[in-house]
């Protein structure tokens, strides 16, 4: 089950949650290993169970002594923990052949996802293992579901150099052929410099059907370690949740931008550990997702939406429609004509425009941008779908609005790399409108994303008569729908009620 999380959400008012097991070593600083996994599992509101293979004496200048589990030993904490389901494995530091054995025939009967953090050696640069552990990590690589390698461990593992940004596909490629089903390989320090000036913290991201660029602006922040350990655990809290894996490395880029901000020296050395207090929820911790590294140097300037409260936005399919709804009071629209053979495609774009400029209407068109161009639309709207191959320079440069739709994590974070007019984020309830193989995100997922989300939003998915107030209540700029209008049998009454509702709530919300 998909679950999103409020602003005002707290695990510990949840009580059932997810459990991630995870095999992991003990840093005795508390600055890494275990100590950060089960800090940021908790935050993220999962339950940290845990397999400890190995006990380090460590702080910031070496380890001094490795203390390893024996396969029996771990065998007996698998076994304990195993009374109760779990949902994800997460391994941190395997710290010999033997335990690298022994969970790869674990794994060979579970089918939970995996997510391996293939930890090679201490920030310090001392090794963690008691012989070399590469080839038997190779042979975990088929269970994993998501690889989380930094630059070091990317190229221990697959022998290859990478030295700078550009070569990180290759590597990744290279570790998706040997069986992993995505794998995210972690900059770190080995930032792109933009044509802005800009400098990009940049991991890249791969599975066989997805593939790109989660960039964050470089912070200056003090000498924090753990960051590894916790991205892993932060994505393995997201897969428990039932997130995707692209979502997973999104939420788990934000809990490390958020942690680094909460991260402090500790005392006794000159550095500190990462500090992940919660699931991540500012709006400064997201990261842009790009296709392509060179679409960083892109920035867009749309148009922002003269009037931001969009209020209640039908989306029709006909200029007919959109004479009703102009007499009707009506302030934001689309024309969504989904067949582009539709005989009248172009004259509907054109009279829609032309009507709702004389009412001062904000008309969006929905996926025909060159038409919008053509005659001068107020805005276009665009699916993930269109956003690849849409000249979006032209839709800037012709000064028109762009709102764009968004289902998840991936998909909102692809959206922030365009700064769009609008973000629209749905279902959120079930739809008969729309083919959906999204899951609704409810009203709590309304909030999460009102709450993070800088831009305009617009609500849209299964939005009726009978809900639109818990809609209200979570406070997006616009409404949007399509049955609730033209399946009423009095569509014009029918919109003014609800712009009577908004504007009321609105005016609620003011006192
Ligand atoms: N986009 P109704 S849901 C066009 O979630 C559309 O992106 C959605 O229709 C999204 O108001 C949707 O009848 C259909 O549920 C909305």
């Amino acid at each position: 089950m998909l679950l999103h999380l409020n602003s005002t959400w707290s695990p510990a008012k949840s009580k059932t949650r997810p459990v991630v097991m995870t095999v992991a070593g003990i840093d005795s600083s508390g600055h890494a290993g275990l100590h950060t996994d089960i800090v940021t599992q908790r935050a993220l509101g999962v339950h940290a169970a845990s397999v400890v293979s190995a006990i380090t004496a460590q702080n910031d200048k070496g380890v001094f002594n490795l203390n390893v589990t024996d396969s029996a030993g771990l065998a007996l904490q698998w076994r304990a923990n195993s009374i109760a389901p779990f949902h994800v494995v997460k391994s941190g530091l395997l710290a010999s052949s033997a335990q690298i054995d022994w969970l790869g025939a674990m794994l060979s009967e579970l089918s939970v996802p995996y997510v391996c953090d293939p930890v090679l050696m201490s920030s310090s640069g001392a090794s963690l293992t008691l012989s070399n552990t590469r080839e038997p990590l190779l042979s975990l690589l088929p269970h994993v579901t998501l690889l989380t390698p930094n630059i070091d461990e990317a190229e221990v593992l697959t022998g290859m150099k990478i030295n700078d940004v550009d070569d990180m596909p290759s590597v990744a490629n290279r570790l998706l052929e040997w069986g992993v089903s995505a794998v995210v390989i972690k900059g770190g320090h080995c930032h792109y410099h933009a044509n802005s000036g800009e400098k990009y913290c940049v991991d890249y991201y791969a599975s066989p059907e997805k593939s790109g660029w989660l960039a964050s602006p470089a912070k200056k922040v003090c000498a924090v370690r753990g960051t590894g350990c916790a991205f892993a655990s932060a994505a393995a809290s997201a897969l428990a949740f039932g997130y995707s894996t692209e979502d997973a490395v999104v939420i788990a880029k934000m809990a490390i931008n958020e942690g680094l901000d909460g991260g402090y020296l500790s005392g006794y050395g000159t550095q500190g550990p990462i500090n992940i207090t919660q699931f991540p929820q500012s709006s400064h911790a997201l990261p842009v997702w790009v296709d392509e590294l060179n679409n960083l140097n892109q920035t867009y300037e749309f148009p922002r939406c003269s009037n931001t409260s969009l209020g209640l936005y039908p989306v029709v399919d006909s200029v007919d429609w959109i004479k009703t709804l102009l007499d009707a009071g009506v302030k934001t629209l689309q024309l969504r004509i989904k067949d582009p053979q539709h005989p009248e495609l172009e004259t509907q774009v054109e009279s829609a425009v032309n009507l709702c400029r004389d009412y001062d209407c904000q008309l969006f068109i929905n996926d025909y941008w060159q038409l919008a161009i053509k005659y001068g639309a107020y805005g276009v709207h665009l699916g993930q779908e269109d956003i690849a191959t849409a000249d979006l320079n032209a839709i800037a440069a012709a000064k028109i609005r762009l709102g764009v739709s968004s289902h998840c994590f991936y998909e909102v974070a692809r959206a922030h790399a365009l700064n769009p007019s609008y973000l629209a984020t749905g279902p959120v309830f079930p739809t008969q409108s729309k083919e959906m193989p999204w899951v609704n995100q409810g009203t709590q997922g309304l909030a999460y994303w009102r709450h993070l989300i800088d831009y305009p939003l617009v609500a849209i998915g299964g939005i009726d008569e009978g809900n639109i107030s818990e809609v209200i209540r979570c406070k997006p700029d616009g409404i949007a729908m399509i049955s609730a209008i033209t399946q009423h049998h009095e569509p014009a009454k029918q919109v003014k009620e609800l712009m009577h509702l908004i504007a009321k709530q609105d005016e609620d919300h003011a006192h």
